[in-house]
Formats: structure tokens, C-alpha cells, sequence
């Protein structure tokens, strides 16, 4: 479904002074924005981050991580597993699409197949695939949401 531009992404563009110039390209609508992530335990954070992403184009794509794979990049197995994380994903009015990311290395693969014209990541992802993906994409850091995450709250509920 497409959606109207929201206030959030006004809020955002009128924020964009604090983008760096080599990154306005990506202030221009895109089609197709794609991101990746875990999205374990669904929280504000993935949210914004979702819904930014979104208002960046006409649709947004996400690929949700693997189990194996997130064990490879977190040691441990996601509390959800991956058919809950892609039923929750899908049901997000920002979400038009998702697909199942096996391997951190085949974003370009991922990118291409998509027809992504920006990736937007978490700013913990700054400076990690910028230049592997310059020539196929423009990729945009945007801030994390402060002081939530899915470890912290792992870790508050089984510390009580
Ligand atoms: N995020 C955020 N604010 C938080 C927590 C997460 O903006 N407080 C963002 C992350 O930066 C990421 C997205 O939400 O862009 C999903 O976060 P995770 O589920 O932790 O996924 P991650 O491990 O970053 O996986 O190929 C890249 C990876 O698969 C990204």
C-alpha cells in the first residue's frame, strides 16, 4: 500500500541539516527503500527506524535476519523465531514487503533483486557497507533510538 507522505518524515527532512552533503541524494524520494534486521522482540526503535525508513519512498523493504544468521551475529537464537518476526513485520502499515536475509555479504544481491535505490540502516551500521554498496545504491545512517534495545530488555526481564 502506498501512503502519504507522513509528519514524521517532515520532522525528519526538516532535521537535515545534520545529513552530510555526500548523503542529501538521499532526501530525494526513492521508489524502493530497503533495510535489514533482526527485529527480535519488537520495540519503539525498530519502529522509528522503520517508519523513517519508509517515508523515504514509495515502499519499503525489509529483510528480517535469519535464525542462523543471528546467531552468527549475536551469539545467541532470537526469542522470536523467524515466522513470528516476519508475521509482525508484515502486518506494519510501513512495511510493504519482507523477505528473509540468510547472509550479511549478500546485500549488493539483496539491493539489486529488490530494485532498492537506498538503504537506510541504524547509524550502529555507519560507515559498514557505504562504500561495497556506493556504485548500486545510496546508503543512509539515520540515529538509533536511545537507551532501548532488545539485549536490555532481555536482560531486565531475567534479571528480576
Ligand atoms: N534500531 C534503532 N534503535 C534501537 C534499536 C535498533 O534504530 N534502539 C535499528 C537498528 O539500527 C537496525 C534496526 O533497528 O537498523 C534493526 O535492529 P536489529 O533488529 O538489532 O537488527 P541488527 O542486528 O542491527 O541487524 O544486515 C544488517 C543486519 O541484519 C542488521
Amino acid at each position: 500500500p502506498t501512503q502519504p507522505r507522513s509528519a514524521d518524515a517532515q520532522r525528519f527532512r526538516s532535521q537535515s541539516s545534520t545529513v552530510k552533503a555526500s548523503q542529501m541524494t538521499a532526501l530525494v524520494e526513492h521508489d524502493t527503500v530497503i533495510t535489514f534486521g533482526t527485529y527480535d522482540l519488537l520495540h519503539v526503535g525498530h519502529i522509528r527506524l522503520l517508519k523513517r525508513a519508509r517515508a523515504m519512498g514509495k515502499r519499503l523493504v525489509v529483510g528480517v535476519s535469519s535464525d542462523a544468521l543471528n546467531v552468527a551475529k549475536k551469539g545467541r537464537a532470537p526469542v522470536y523465531s523467524l515466522p513470528e518476526r516476519i508475521e509482525m513485520l508484515q502486518e506494519l502499515r510501513c512495511v510493504d514487503k519482507v523477505f528473509v536475509e540468510e547472509s550479511l555479504e549478500a546485500k549488493r544481491d539483496y539491493v539489486l533483486r529488490e530494485g532498492a535505490t537506498l538503504l537506510v540502516m541504524g547509524d550502529d551500521w555507519a560507515g559498514r557497507f557505504d562504500s561495497e554498496l556506493a556504485d548500486v545504491c545510496t546508503v543512509l545512517c539515520i540515529p538509533r533510538t536511545e537507551s532501548i534495545s532488545t539485549t536490555a530488555t532481555i536482560e531486565r526481564i531475567t534479571t528480576k
